[in-house]
């Protein structure tokens, strides 16, 4: 059983999180789109959201910054040229967004073109993040990381990471509350591989049912991440969606709320077999 909200107050929406939602991934990064000019990245960005969708996503998050390890930092500029027409076009289409950004400019412009949740691996820790989020009615996902991304698989260092974790999560919460946003509007998630070995990553992992008991629902991404990587002999990232389907199945079934993915068929599938042949919770 768990103690959070069974209703996460998101921008336009009341999301039920009577069973767990699938959060399909939108990246709107060089990287992930080969290169084109901008309306090629637009176009391939609204198709891929069309995609996840019909394939039973239930909310969409779109990212203009790489945060895998080792990847460099983008201006607010250039993060808002990738994601702003895209946040633009898919409001219409009336699903719950959410942006993955870190920057509270980015937030501000993302709200102001209307998206729902709030999605930091920062935890709203830049200046002026918390007020963003504050004066609005968007959702946030308050993320751990140890370190910055470009550094931060260097050398994780914990004494019991699942105390730190649960520490920084609960204080993050407690003054997200503070600055205005009510505990109905967040989301919290440990972070899996943000300045975390593999022996951390797992410790975490298998702690998930306790940490269902810090009050807000929990959001959980391991989708194509190196653990997973690492468990299947160091199979490359286009290999690992059964893999990631199992584990996001083994997170709902540990309590998370919501699970942030990239193979979204194959995940609702899952999800809607447990639902169907298991007892849930
Ligand atoms: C996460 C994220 C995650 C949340 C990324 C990747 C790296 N946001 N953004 N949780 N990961 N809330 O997808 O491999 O785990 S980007």
């Amino acid at each position: 059983m768990t103690a959070h909200p069974t209703i996460l107050h998101a921008g336009r929406f009341r999301l039920s999180l009577d069973r767990p939602l699938v959060m399909g991934i939108v990246n709107v990064t060089p990287d992930s789109f080969s290169d084109g000019g901008c309306h090629d990245t637009l176009d391939a960005a609204l198709r891929h959201a069309r995609r996840l969708l019909d394939e039973g996503a239930d909310i969409l998050d779109i990212g203009g910054e790489s945060t895998r390890p080792g990847a460099a930092t983008v201006s607010v500029e250039t993060e808002l040229q990738r994601v702003l027409p895209v946040l633009q076009a898919l409001h219409d289409w009336q699903v719950p967004l959410s942006i993955d950004t870190r920057k509270p400019e980015v937030m501000r412009a993302a709200i102001a073109a209307g998206v729902d949740l709030v999605n930091d691996i920062a935890a709203l820790e830049a200046p002026g993040a918390l007020e963003v989020v504050a004066h609005s009615k968007v959702a946030v996902c308050l993320m751990h990381k140890q370190g910055e991304p470009q550094t931060m698989q260097v050398q994780p260092d914990y004494v019991d990471v699942v105390d730190e974790v649960s520490r920084y999560l609960v204080t993050r919460r407690q003054l997200a509350m503070t600055a205005g946003i009510a505990p109905e509007r967040i989301v919290l998630d440990p972070g899996f591989g943000f300045g975390k070995g593999f022996e951390h990553n797992l410790a975490l992992f298998r702690a998930l049912p306790g940490l269902t008991t810090l009050l807000s629902p929990l959001l959980v991404g391991v989708s194509r991440k190196s653990m997973l990587g690492q468990i299947l002999d160091g199979r490359p990232a286009q290999g690992r969606d059964a893999a990631s389907v199992a584990a996001a199945l083994m997170a709902a079934q540990s309590g998370a709320a919501i699970v942030r993915v990239h193979a979204v068929r194959d995940t609702v599938d899952a999800m809607r077999t447990w639902s169907a042949l298991g007892t849930r919770r």
